[in-house]
């Protein structure tokens, strides 16, 4: 198993003068690379109480009733909406735990992430 200083001499992180000569040194940075992020998306349906939804987005999205009931309406409205932006990982359980939660109470809402 190779240790950090390997990996990082090996990825060109040494942080030594890298310019190729001119005297101006330029510290490279270990790289940070930002995560992909994932829109969760409600879609609208004829039979989905709207308290149901907009419990939905209080309980799994910490949305206040004012912003659950704008965001309901919106999807109502126009088809489809945004509930969060989050990484792989939590949009994934999102919408695994408002599927599940739907299918409990017998409701056909759906919940979808589509990547950002
Ligand atoms: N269209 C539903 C109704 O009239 C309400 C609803 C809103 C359903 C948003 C799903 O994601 C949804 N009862």
């Amino acid at each position: 198993m190779k240790d950090d200083f390997s990996l990082r001499m090996m990825a060109g992180q040494s942080g030594r003068d890298d310019d190729g000569g001119t005297g101006v040194v330029l510290k490279t940075r270990p790289k940070t690379k930002k995560p992909s992020l994932y829109r969760v998306l409600l879609l609208n349906d004829d039979y989905t109480p709207m308290e149901f939804v907009v419990h939905v987005l209080e309980r799994f999205f910490n949305k206040r009733m004012e912003e659950a009931t704008e965001i309901m309406l919106h999807v109502h409205h126009h088809g489809v909406g945004e509930c969060g932006v989050f990484t792989y990982e939590i949009a994934e359980t999102k919408v695994t735990q408002v599927m599940d939660f739907a299918r409990k109470h017998q409701h056909p809402l759906q919940c979808v992430m589509e990547k950002k």
